[in-house]
């Protein structure tokens, strides 16, 4: 048996770490690794939201293993789920708060010197030039009740707006599409759209790499039609029934076309737009010039494939449109997925199970961040400009209503900027590492260097951020911590501490605590609370009566498989559609049929640079690495970055499979690169993954960003190939 393990993944795995364990259910557990109980708890990986039993044997988690009563994924895992518990005793974690030294060294020190020092420079540069000149740089992979904590902190604690997440390098974009539309964000779909939908409708998303467990949706429908559309073929696309290898970013061209289409053959439901939409007349004034041929043109694709997604879509009943980075990774990201929610507005294809308009969300809870960050919103999707938002915030947290904020400060882009400008002096970056996923590096470190204090907040040192910083703050991960994730389908579930954290790393729940408590503002913030149910509690009063509204969550109910909000008096359980009524949250109830034209890319091609770079992601690894890095497994499985060329392109580059290659761009190099020669990239582009921090990709990419979401548009700039000469 062990033979046919060893021979199945080909790696090299030690006989004596195998023996059967007390769990023949389960299968092999070496002997050192049977656990003395299991704690569920969920994934915090990515935002399909998985729900798992972490077996703990002693202090440490020895085995990870799939809820069977998950709702989410009823027992399946992922590569990196399953293998989740291995970062936590990495050499690399984080122990102590680390001070930088004059020589460049760091030192470790206790808390209190950390704390002291952290907050005393803050409010000196404050003090001089202003609290603006003071950014928070956040992300998508905390608890909720961490994000609460943190974002009243900062706003309110801190006195400064300057505070935003990664979730602006990943989903603003779907934000800002979503509100332009609907008046309010919030995903309208949920999972069991992808086991009752008869046509699913992927578009710049990859989910056997990126959302691997969204498939134990798919394959419980019996009868589909998956079409696939993105430049590249993916193994998502070689899954598809019909796969639309369009040009890139000329998403936005297929859907005016699909629309024209659907206008001109009377295949609206106009029942639907009628009752529920407003801008309709424009809208078929503007399709008008979208016919086959142009968009034929446009997207680089044959005509009897735009035909064919335009049937599907006509005659389906139930249309499941999903999209992610694909989309959202565009200078012009907010206006296509505006363009894909009147796709689907138009066609009535919304408020029905199986019928939506599904951002893919990314982080374990970048949904989280979403509803209550108080970063790019005030808590309960609320909105800075509304002064009866901000009112019900002031009474419900007892606070003069002069201090609520009321305008959104700089985005992610925007407070680098104000790094390079010099109007930022101090930044505090928390789970987060811009140094490998930030477009532009260059222009990202010239930033960097003119801080007066880098203050970076994380599980894992030394990380490219943390090795930048003044002072680290070692903090507790996954695993390590209670409180709850949003999935993709607006399902809270619990995640639960099964370990403590190693070393001095505190929860960074724990940290904005101590952090209040330092500024003297800790019962004024936080008041009465001990833990982070304490936070949970005010969060469900703050989101009553909001459409994420939590009121009716309890830990119980999260803890049984997760409870898709709003859930409230009116939705005990949970709700699986939004908008089922067809009223939506702009101010007259209609949802707006807006559209676009597409625009040139950011970068064009030249004779120097005449390829086209597309980065992404591989199912083994996660983001920048500091955690799949870390596993033996995954890293052996993909140990180092490639390039994905065309055979015509390297013929043409004199490329042979064994050589080693350069990528380059007007703003940087990445040399001594794998290369993979293969059919699945277009020979105008390569494909290169971001997970590498010594093969940096981001040294490359273009900092070009949508002017209404702020996202980075990482799909595409121009880089010329070079054989690389060891
Ligand atoms: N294994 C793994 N899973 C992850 C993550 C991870 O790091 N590793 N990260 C998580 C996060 S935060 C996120 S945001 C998601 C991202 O999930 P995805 O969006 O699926 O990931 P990407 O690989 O970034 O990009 C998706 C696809 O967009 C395509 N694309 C590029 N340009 C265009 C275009 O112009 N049009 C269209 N239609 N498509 C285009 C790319 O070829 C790529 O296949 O994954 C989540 N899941
Ligand atoms: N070229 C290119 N660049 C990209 C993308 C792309 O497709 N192409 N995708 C973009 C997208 S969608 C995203 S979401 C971003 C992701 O980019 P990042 O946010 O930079 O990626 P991560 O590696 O997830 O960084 C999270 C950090 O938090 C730490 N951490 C983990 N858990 C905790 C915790 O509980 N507390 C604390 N304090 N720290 C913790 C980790 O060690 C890690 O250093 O990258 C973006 N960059
Ligand atoms: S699919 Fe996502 S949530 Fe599920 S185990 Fe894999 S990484 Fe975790
Ligand atoms: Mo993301």
């Amino acid at each position: 048996m062990i033979q046919k393990i060893k021979h199945l993944i080909g790696l090299d795995i030690k006989e004596e770490e195998y023996a059967y364990g007390n769990d023949p259910e389960h299968g092999y557990v070496s002997a050192q690794k049977i656990p003395d109980r299991w704690v569920k708890s969920t994934c915090g990986y990515c935002s399909v939201g998985c729900g798992m039993l972490l077996g703990v044997k002693g202090d440490r988690i020895v085995a990870v293993r799939g809820d069977e009563d998950h709702p989410v994924n009823e027992g399946d895992l992922c590569p990196k789920g399953l293998s989740e518990h291995h970062p936590l005793t990495s050499p690399d974690r984080a122990v102590s708060p680390l001070m930088k030294q004059p020589d460049g060294s760091f030192k470790a020190v206790d808390w209190d010197t950390a704390y002291g020092h952290m907050v005393d420079t803050i409010q000196s540069v404050q003090a001089k030039h202003g609290p603006q000149s003071f950014g928070v740089l956040s992300t998508g992979q905390l608890l909720t009740e961490e994000f609460y904590a943190l974002g009243k902190l900062v706003q309110l604690g801190f006195g400064t707006t300057n505070y935003d997440g990664n979730t602006t390098l990943c989903m603003s974009s779907a934000v800002v599409g979503y509100k332009q539309s609907f008046g309010s964000d919030g995903p309208p779909g949920s999972y069991k759209g992808l086991a009752t939908a008869d046509v699913i409708f992927l578009i710049g998303a990859n989910i056997a790499d990126n959302h691997p467990i969204l498939w134990h949706h798919i394959r419980k429908n019996p009868e589909y039609k998956l079409i696939v559309c993105d430049p590249r073929k993916t193994k998502t696309a070689m899954l598809a029934d019909l796969f639309l290898p369009l040009k890139p970013r000329r998403d936005i061209d297929l859907l005016n076309g699909l629309i024209h289409l659907i206008i001109k053959n009377r295949k609206v439901d106009q029942n639907y737009i009628d009752n529920h939409t407003t801008g309709y007349e424009e809208l078929c004034q503007h399709a008008a010039p979208f016919g086959l041929e142009v968009t034929a043109l446009r997207t680089g694709l044959p005509e009897e494939k735009i035909l064919e997604t335009y049937e599907a879509i006509a005659n389906g009943k139930k249309v499941f449109f999903g999209w992610t980075m694909g989309i959202n990774h565009s200078t012009q990201g907010s206006d296509t997925v505006s363009l894909i929610n009147t796709l689907a507005l138009i066609t009535g294809n919304i408020g029905r199970t199986g019928a939506a308009p599904m951002s893919i969300t990314g982080q374990c809870n970048a949904m989280g961040s979403r509803e209550f960050s108080f970063s790019s919103s005030p808590p309960g999707y609320r909105k800075f400009e509304n002064e009866t938002d901000r009112k019900e915030l002031a009474e419900l947290w007892n606070i003069d209503e002069g201090l609520m904020p009321t305008a959104r400060g700089a985005n992610y882009p925007e407070i680098i900027d104000g790094v390079l400008e010099g109007k930022i002096k101090a930044l505090w970056v928390v789970a987060t590492n811009p140094l490998v996923s930030f477009p532009d590096q260059a222009r990202l470190k010239k930033a960097l260097a003119k801080l007066e204090i880098l203050i970076v907040q994380d599980g894992f040192h030394p990380t490219p951020t943390t090795q930048l910083a003044d002072l680290v703050l070692p903090a507790a991960i996954w695993g390590e911590k209670d409180g709850c994730y949003t999935n993709s389908e607006r399902r809270v579930s619990r995640a639960n501490a099964a370990v403590p954290p190693p070393g001095l790393a505190r929860s960074d729940f724990q940290i904005c605590m101590d952090l209040a408590e330092r500024l003297g503002k800790r019962e004024w913030l936080f008041p009465g609370w001990t833990c982070s149910e304490d936070a949970f509690e005010e969060i469900r009063q703050v989101s009553k009566g909001r459409l994420c509204d939590y009121s009716g969550i309890t830990i119980e109910k999260m803890g049984q498989g997760g409870i898709q909000w709003p859930c409230n008096a009116a939705n005990p359980e949970g709700a699986d559609s939004l908008y089922t009524d067809g009223v939506f949250k702009t101010d007259d109830g209609k949802a707006r049929l807006l559209f676009t034209v597409s625009e040139e890319l950011p970068e064009d091609v030249d004779n120097s640079y005449r390829l086209i770079l597309n980065t992404g992601r591989t199912v083994e690894h996660w983001h920048t690495g500091t955690k799949t890095r870390n596993v033996a497994l995954l890293n052996k499985l993909a140990p180092e970055a490639w390039v994905e060329v065309n055979p015509a392109t390297a013929t043409y580059f004199g490329i042979t499979p064994h050589d080693r290659v350069s990528l380059v761009s007007r703003r940087g190099r990445v040399d001594d690169l794998l290369v993979r020669i293969a059919e699945t990239i277009h020979p105008d582009h390569v494909f290169m993954p971001f997970h590498f921090a010594e093969k940096c990709i981001n040294e490359l990419t273009v900092a070009a960003f949508d002017p209404k979401s702020g996202e980075p548009n990482y799909k595409q700039c121009a880089v010329r190939l070079e054989r690389f000469d060891r």
